[in-house]
């Protein structure tokens, strides 16, 4: 760690009010190049607590470049992840009002919903074991950086860039969908098309990574909680007055409509 609590607490401020104000800052790391992983992941849970404070209950979590198409779009190639709120949740078919946004992007995901927790190093049969439901996803990400540009340790601190999510419809943690074809239309328009393999090869991977990152920080994915895998493509700018929705093989179609305007 290279900051004390204090300017933790700070840092996730300056964050929150961004998120809250619809307002882009500098990358974090620019006034404080000193600032390492161990503390990004404080700063990240120093932000979550902001939102238990103002009682949101914590959903689950976010994986982030599970995919070659994230990271070659984001020039970042290390596993992340981060955490959902109650709050961030869309339901399928809402509307994703674009003025509390600041350049929000959507990509398409798989979620899975646990039904028991893990924590730490699992197998492919624990990982298996523990899920509820699979289902498909849409997550909208809005980076509270300028122009979305970061280094691994900033969106790490913006909590990977988490800002909403809707779910489709769940099935069962017994099919297989280890290759599923993704495609992600905005106004009917296909804008991505991709494969649930290309999540870290098998979207069961991203569970486990998720595993295993918050065990590494002395977290816990717990019964009932969501994941979200990570993106199968790249992500896509939202623009008001579209209508967005991804159809993933075997798992259906969802997806919301965007209004507002860009702040
Ligand atoms: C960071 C979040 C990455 C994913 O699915 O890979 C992510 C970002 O791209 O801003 O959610
Ligand atoms: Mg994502």
């Amino acid at each position: 760690m290279a900051i004390d609590a204090t300017t933790i607490r700070a840092v996730a401020r300056r964050l929150d009010d961004a998120a809250r104000q619809g307002q882009a800052i500098e990358q974090v790391t620019v006034q404080m190049p000193e600032l390492d992983l161990d503390d990004a992941y404080a700063i990240q849970a120093q932000l979550a607590a902001l939102r238990i404070a103002r009682g949101e209950r914590i959903a689950g979590v976010k994986m982030g470049f599970t995919s070659r198409a994230k990271m070659r779009q984001m020039g970042v190639s290390d596993l992340i992840w981060g955490r959902l709120g109650a709050g961030m949740e869309l339901p399928d078919g809402a509307v994703f009002d674009m003025s509390t946004a600041i350049h929000p992007r959507v990509e398409t995901e798989l979620a899975f919903i646990l039904r028991r927790p893990l924590c730490g190093p699992v197998s492919t049969t624990e990982a298996r074991n523990a899920i509820e439901a699979v289902l498909p996803a849409l997550e909208i990400i809005d980076s509270r950086y300028r122009d979305f540009r970061f280094n691994v340790v900033d969106v790490v601190a913006d909590n990977a860039s988490a800002r909403g999510f809707v779910l489709g419809e769940p099935a069962s943690a017994r099919m297989d969908f280890s290759n599923l074809g993704m495609v992600l239309h905005l106004d009917g328009q296909v804008v991505q098309t991709g494969s649930s393999a290309a999540i870290l090869g098998h979207p069961l991977r991203g569970l486990m990574e998720a595993a295993r990152l918050a065990g590494e920080r002395g977290a816990r994915l717990e019964a009932g909680e969501i994941v979200l895998a990570g993106a199968a493509t790249a992500a896509v700018a939202l623009r008001p007055g579209c209508h967005v929705s991804a159809t993933v093989q075997s798992l259906g179609r969802l997806g919301f409509t965007t209004t507002g305007s860009r702040s």
